[in-house]
């Protein structure tokens, strides 16, 4: 077929092919979440309701999308990581991180109900994506460890923060001079000794994050087996296991 005198164009479209055999991570973040916790009355330092909504977005991502393996959420954010050797759209980051943004966004908004019973969505959430790839399984886990530790850091602050806010009456100014300077073990001594609250024994998903990966199932299915013609078309259950995404080949 003649080329059109337009198709030139084309070759302003830059290559973004992501590297072969490094696993591929995108990564979500919801676009000024502070205001958007304020305005939908999240519960403060976790709600759990909006953590669990997260969850169930990342949780359709993987099974909408191709390729996905292991997803790690915490606060406003999960991370996706894809198979070493997907050829997902041949590899194109953009393709990645497009297609992973807007069906957890349009996930979010079609299951925020489920979530907020009595909390109408007052306006569109947006969340920011990036694409970053890791060339090795140790890059990959220091990656997710530094994804954990984030959430960590993050979590023992806020803990003690709104304890002292919520439970000591202090202004937020207040507790942020109190908290300056603090190491972890100061937070969770003022944890305990002010609040009795032993850090280790908060909820794993508000300390730790959350992990989606792939359960193997044992599938039974009913094949027609051709066998001798007087036993024709009996069928058999036939069961195997399988790993949906294709396991993480660590
Ligand atoms: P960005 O992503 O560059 O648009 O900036 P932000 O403002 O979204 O910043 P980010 O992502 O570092 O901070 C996440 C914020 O989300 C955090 O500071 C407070 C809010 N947030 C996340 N989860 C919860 C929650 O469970 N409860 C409350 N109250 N706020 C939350
Ligand atoms: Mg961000
Ligand atoms: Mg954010
Ligand atoms: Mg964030
Ligand atoms: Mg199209």
């Amino acid at each position: 077929m003649a080329k059109s005198q337009f198709e030139y164009v084309r070759n302003f479209e830059v290559q973004d092919t992501c590297l072969p055999h490094c696993w591929v991570v995108v990564r979500l973040d919801g676009r000024n979440f502070p205001r958007f916790a304020e305005e939908h009355n999240f519960a403060k330092p976790n709600d759990s309701r909006a953590l669990h909504l997260m969850t169930k977005c990342a949780q359709t991502v993987m099974e909408e999308l191709e390729d996905i393996v292991i997803a790690y959420g915490q606060s406003d954010e999960y991370s996706f990581v894809f198979r070493k050797k997907s050829n997902w759209f041949k590899r194109r980051a953009s393709k990645f991180m497009t297609l992973v943004a807007s069906q957890f966004a349009s996930s979010y908004v079609f299951y925020w109900r489920d979530y907020f019973e009595d909390q109408p969505l007052r306006y569109p959430p947006g969340f920011d994506g990036r694409v970053v790839l890791y060339p090795s399984n140790q890059t990959l886990k220091d990656y997710l460890s530094w994804r954990q530790a984030d959430c960590h850091i993050n979590n023992l602050y806020n803990t003690v923060f709104w304890a002292l806010i919520q439970q000591s009456g202090l202004t937020p100014v207040q507790a942020q001079q109190r908290l300056k300077g603090t190491l972890t073990a100061d937070k969770n001594e003022i944890l305990f000794s002010e609040f009795h609250i032993n850090y280790n024994n908060e909820p794993h998903m508000y300390r730790k994050g959350t992990v989606l990966v792939w359960q193997k199932v044992e599938e039974v299915r009913t094949q027609e087996v051709r066998l001798p013609a007087e036993m024709e078309g009996e069928k058999k259950a036939v069961a195997r296991t399988r790993t949906p995404g294709g396991g993480l080949e660590l």
